[in-house]
């Protein structure tokens, strides 16, 4: 596969929190410069995500852009997203990407120098960082770390290191201004924005 394009890293919401919907957010998002997506939903039954999804699959192949699925890693294989996103009490990375073989993106989400210093580098493709800034869009979100922790564990990575929580415009200029990040991730910054396409650009 081509190097992956973390820039700009939309993850989805529930869709009731998405202004337009999550096909057309997404679209709309895409639009404004949005490189890679991560379909997630804490809520949703299996078949519930995987109608929601495919459609979402089918818009982003038709453009280019990767689809990576949060947590469900079983949703991911079936059907033959381009990764996974796991988190450290999910299940074990070795058995991630057993599950979803050698070729595809895996995300890991970091939050401590201990769990920096245990990324298995054969496994992952990049880590997730944050929340950098506090964020009402993970109600389990550890405290967050500002720019300052964030980039000192960012410096620690030996895999790309995606910025996450509570990002906006000027808190997303911060973080790229480390010159550590290999993107940034956004939920509500695109997802609630009355324009998710000029939300996207402004984050570019
Ligand atoms: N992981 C850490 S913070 C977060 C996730 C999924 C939510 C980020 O959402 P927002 O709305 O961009 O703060």
């Amino acid at each position: 596969m081509s190097p992956i394009n973390y820039h700009l890293y939309l993850v989805t919401d529930e869709i009731e929190r998405c202004r337009y919907g999550l096909l057309d957010t997404v679209r709309q998002a895409v639009e404004g410069g949005v490189s890679i997506v991560q379909y997630r939903s804490e809520k949703l039954s299996h078949a519930e995500q995987k109608e929601q999804v495919l459609p979402l699959q089918e818009y982003l192949r038709s453009v280019g852009v990767p689809l990576i699925i949060n947590d469900n890693v079983e949703l991911a294989v079936e059907i033959d997203a381009d990764g996974i996103h796991i988190g450290q009490d999910d299940m074990p990375v070795a058995q991630a990407r057993a599950l979803i073989g050698p070729q595809k993106i895996l995300g890991l989400t970091v939050t401590t120098p201990e769990q920096m210093a245990a990324v298995d580098t054969a496994l992952v493709d990049y880590l997730g960082c944050g929340p950098v800034f506090p964020t009402i869009t993970k109600d389990d979100a550890p405290p967050p770390m500002g720019v300052e922790g964030w980039a000192e564990l960012a410096r620690m990575s030996p895999l790309p290191v995606v910025a996450i929580g509570g990002l906006n415009k000027e808190r997303t200029a911060a973080v790229r201004a480390t010159g550590l990040a290999a993107g940034v991730a956004v939920v509500s910054a695109i997802c609630a924005a009355e324009n998710p396409t000029q939300a996207a650009k402004d984050l570019l």
